[in-house]
């Protein structure tokens, strides 16, 4: 597992609030919360972002969205948004690919 910090979360070695694990996947709060919900949907496997993903991880990008609605609903959201952002100049700060559950308020269109 890549030595970010989410891989340490992935291996149990930084502390986070988990609301979901299995054996592919985490989701846990977000440090820096952007809405009321904010939570992050990660595989346990270190594909640094989403540009970086292979044709064999398919089925487990598949399962990161359908962990993201899952743990959206478990947190009472009807309305919510999915977030990933790929690369610096997109926004991403940590190098794990990562889904933002993001609800809990209304949601402007386009995001900044
Ligand atoms: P991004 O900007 O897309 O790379 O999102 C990274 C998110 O990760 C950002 O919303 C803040 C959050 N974050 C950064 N460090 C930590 C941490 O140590 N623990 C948790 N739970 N979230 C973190």
């Amino acid at each position: 597992m890549g030595d970010s910090i989410f891989g340490k979360i992935a291996r149990g070695e930084l502390p986070a609030t988990v609301v979901y694990q299995d054996d592919t996947a985490l989701a846990f709060a977000d440090l820096n919360p952007q809405a009321p919900t904010h939570l992050l949907v990660i595989p346990r496997k270190p594909i640094d972002r989403i540009a970086n993903a292979e044709q064999d991880d398919e089925p487990l990008l598949g399962h990161l969205l359908r962990v993201a609605s899952r743990v959206a609903a478990d947190a009472g959201l009807e309305d919510y948004r999915l977030v990933i952002n790929n690369g610096a100049g997109a926004g991403q700060t940590v190098f794990h690919l990562h889904v933002h559950v993001i609800g809990g308020r209304p949601l402007g269109w386009p995001p900044g």
